[in-house]
């Protein structure tokens, strides 16, 4: 039997120190590794492991070496911080006020452990944040308190009760489902997608079901992706689907980008991500959620995420599904035409 694994305890694994700001998109692929992700995972055979099965299945090896990618650059000063003396506690709250300008929000927040007595104060917070939160909206974040100088918010989630609870229970059926499929977790063309619940760009909860009677295609990218032929590239050619698709009549297409970095991608920075390019989001989403969540996604939608230490290696899949949620095409690698896609969808 599975553990009973609360999927939102690994859910903010940050490094202490990490930023979302807005140079965020210049940094190199950091990543705030949990010490929590395999055990998350019982007797599941992760992305990596599922490497081999995967390629002789999709593609061929030949393409493996063009296939992976390794952020290869150093570490961004990250772990300094906490050398520096910041600490680090989880706060939970509501959002009282924010000034985008100073880009601080007032919080009112419940109390902090030892820490804090539950007050109301100000906190800073990233520019993406700061446009992002709303007032009266519930949140759990890190409280960061430097040794000296203000404390802020890091790592902002929405954590309104209702939304959270849809969002745990998807994460839970989820992992049920990945475990007992177990070596099959991967699921071929011809099958269906799993149901799923994320938070968007907007911290709206997104449920699988809402895309029903919908063409969806799907994809995996990270907002701090430093190779420009890898995730941005696959952004721009969604953001080419989505005007071909228009062009072409398709008029119930959505579109959908899953973060492989949850622990960095949170609503705010996926929302940042999709203002900069001017993507229009009404039917382009950007979904992010429980990392447990979105490591079953992986496993069953057949993309590899892989952290070596700091380095995040990973591949890029894009996949069609169609209107009743079976999976009729899919491309690996970054040489995927936007039209092959769109010549493939239904017409109205
Ligand atoms: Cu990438």
């Amino acid at each position: 039997m599975l553990p009973a694994a609360n999927p939102l305890t690994n859910f903010s694994p940050r490094r202490i120190g990490s930023k979302v700001n807005n140079e965020t998109e210049k940094k190199p692929c950091w990543h705030g590794k949990t010490g929590r992700r395999e055990e998350d995972l019982p007797g599941q055979k992760s992305p990596p492991s599922r490497l081999p099965v995967f390629l002789c299945k999709s593609l061929g090896s030949v393409f493996l070496s063009a296939l992976l990618f390794s952020c290869s650059k150093s570490p961004s000063s990250a772990p300094a911080a906490q050398a520096n003396g910041d600490r680090r506690f989880p706060l939970t709250g509501e959002v009282l006020s924010i000034d985008t300008a100073k880009r601080t929000a007032r919080v009112r927040h419940d109390a902090v452990g030892d820490f804090m007595p539950a007050m109301t104060m100000d906190f800073g917070v990233s520019t993406a944040d700061a446009d992002a939160l709303k007032t009266g909206e519930r949140i759990r974040a890190d409280l960061v308190a430097p040794k000296d100088g203000e404390f802020r918010l890091e790592n902002i989630w929405p954590n309104d009760q209702v939304s959270a609870d849809v969002v745990a229970a998807a994460a839970r059926q989820l992992r049920e489902d990945t475990h007992n499929r177990g070596s099959g977790a991967y699921r071929e063309i011809g099958e269906t997608v799993p149901n799923f619940a994320l938070y968007d760009q907007d911290a709206r909860v997104v449920q699988s079901s809402r895309f029903h009677g919908k063409q969806i295609m799907v994809n995996f990218i990270f907002t701090r992706c430093p190779d420009p032929r890898m995730c941005p590239t696959s952004t721009n050619k969604m953001m080419q689907t989505q005007k071909l698709a228009r062009e072409a009549a398709v008029t119930n297409l959505e579109l959908v980008s899953i973060t492989l970095d949850p622990a960095n991608d949170t609503p705010a920075v996926l929302r940042q991500y999709a203002a900069v390019r001017n993507i229009d989001t009404s039917n382009f989403s950007f979904l992010t959620g429980p990392e447990s969540a979105i490591r079953d996604l992986l496993a069953q939608f057949g993309v590899i995420a892989e952290f070596k230490g700091d380095i995040l290696t990973h591949t890029l899949s894009t996949l069609l599904i169609d209107e009743n949620g079976k999976i009729i095409y899919r491309a690996d690698g970054s040489q995927w035409d936007p039209k092959e896609f769109v010549g493939r969808m239904h017409r109205a």
